[in-house]
């Protein structure tokens, strides 16, 4: 049976429901509108048609001073447990492949991770999240500990205060042989530096299908 198409006008306006219960302060509507989103259709296609947009507009309307950093925060946190809360629902089963995610060092915006966690999911693949500000050592840690099949890294705004050249190649050092995938908002920038650490960059849902199936381990 073919799936069915997302109704885009109704996630546009699920969008505007949630963006204007935050600039109102208004928690009961804004729960409400979230619990309407969540029901909408698969967790990939209400993430990125709804909590996203949704992330952005608030993002724009505080940058040209139509709300306020209260209101854009209360959105940020409403809408970050409600990608958590899809990322749960849909973890498949503990056979899968497991893809490690988190951020660069000084890296705060974690909502991103989620979305590809969710991606990830949607091609079989389980996700650990570490979140924000992950350095290479705490990202090695895990990867002694957990063994993940892959890691996906994530970055957002610019490599802060340290050269990237030397911080992808430590990364690259923690991964080892594990692949490794650098996206984000501002991983082009930084494609050589990855690239040079034998990390991928990728952009697309496509990138991270074509990364994951050659990352996924073959039966024995
Ligand atoms: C929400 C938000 C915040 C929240 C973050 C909350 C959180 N816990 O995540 C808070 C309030 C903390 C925040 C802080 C800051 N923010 Co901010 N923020 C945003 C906002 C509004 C939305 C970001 C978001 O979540 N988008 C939704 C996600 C889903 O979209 P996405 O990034 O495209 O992610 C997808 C892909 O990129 C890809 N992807 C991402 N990672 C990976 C990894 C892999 C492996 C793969 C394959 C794919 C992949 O898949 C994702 C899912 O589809 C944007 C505005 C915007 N236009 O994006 C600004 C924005 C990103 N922020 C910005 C800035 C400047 C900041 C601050 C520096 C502000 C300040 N002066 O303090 C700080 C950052 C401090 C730091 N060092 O990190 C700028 C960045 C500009 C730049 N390029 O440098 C933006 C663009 C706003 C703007 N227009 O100026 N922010």
């Amino acid at each position: 049976m073919k799936a069915r198409a997302p109704d885009r006008e109704a996630f546009t306006r699920a969008t505007h429901a949630l963006v204007a219960a935050a600039t109102a302060f208004d928690v009961p509507a804004l729960e409400a509108a979230l619990q309407v989103a969540l029901l909408m259709g698969p967790a990939v296609e209400v993430f990125e048609g709804v909590l996203a947009p949704a992330l952005v507009a608030m993002g724009h309307q505080w940058a040209t001073g139509i709300s306020g950093v209260g209101e854009e925060h209360l959105a940020t946190q409403a809408i970050f447990t409600a990608a958590r809360e899809l990322v749960r629902l849909v973890q498949p089963g503990p056979h899968s492949p497991r893809l490690l995610l988190a951020c660069v060092d000084g890296e705060t915006h974690e909502v991103p991770i989620y979305g590809v966690a969710l991606h990830a999911a949607r091609r079989g693949w389980s996700a650990t999240l570490l979140g924000a500000r992950t350095p290479p050592p705490a990202l090695e840690a895990a990867l002694h500990h957990m063994a993940p099949a892959a890691v996906g890294l994530s970055v957002t705004v610019s490599v802060q205060d340290v050269d990237p050249e030397a911080l992808f190649a430590r990364y690259g050092a923690a991964c080892g042989r594990t692949p490794w995938i650098v996206g984000g908002a501002s991983a082009e920038r930084y494609r050589e530096a990855i690239e040079a650490a034998g990390g991928r960059v990728g952009l697309a849902g496509e990138d991270l299908s074509e990364f994951l199936s050659r990352a996924r381990p073959r039966a024995r």
